[in-house]
């Protein structure tokens, strides 16, 4: 079994976290460290440490998260000028917290993909 993270918590809603929307797979809150004026994690509520660990089971709660991130960004109204959908996988990835999550960024130019 994996070990649960803090984002288990933010689901259940046994912590708080400004949550944007919830429904029977996934989780959307907004990051507590932003990176951009509009900055969402939108994650599975079941919990997939990283992207190493997906199955096909996992792919209607995987393909919600970009409904989810859809309709957020629009809601933020990002969709004409543009947004970032980022997963990071494991220590090159960047990944801090092992439940897989999409980050939603958007609300200015967020430059080149990578930095050098
Ligand atoms: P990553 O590096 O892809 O694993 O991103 C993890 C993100 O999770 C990072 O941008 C900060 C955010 N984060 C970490 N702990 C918390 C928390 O307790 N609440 C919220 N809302 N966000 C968190």
């Amino acid at each position: 079994m994996a070990e649960e993270t803090i984002f288990s918590k933010i689901i259940r809603k046994e912590i708080p976290a400004d949550i944007l929307y919830q429904d029977e797979l996934v989780t959307a809150f907004r990051d507590i460290s932003p990176k951009a004026p509009t900055h969402i994690l939108i994650v599975p509520n079941v919990l997939i440490p990283t992207v190493n660990e997906v199955e096909a089971e996992h792919e209607q709660a995987l393909g919600r998260l970009f409904t989810v991130a859809r309709k957020l960004a629009a809601e933020a109204g990002l969709s004409e000028d543009g947004y970032r959908l980022i997963m990071n996988c494991n220590r090159h990835g960047g990944q801090e917290v092992y439940h897989i999550h999409m980050h939603l960024l958007g609300g200015r130019p967020l430059g080149p993909m990578l930095a050098r």
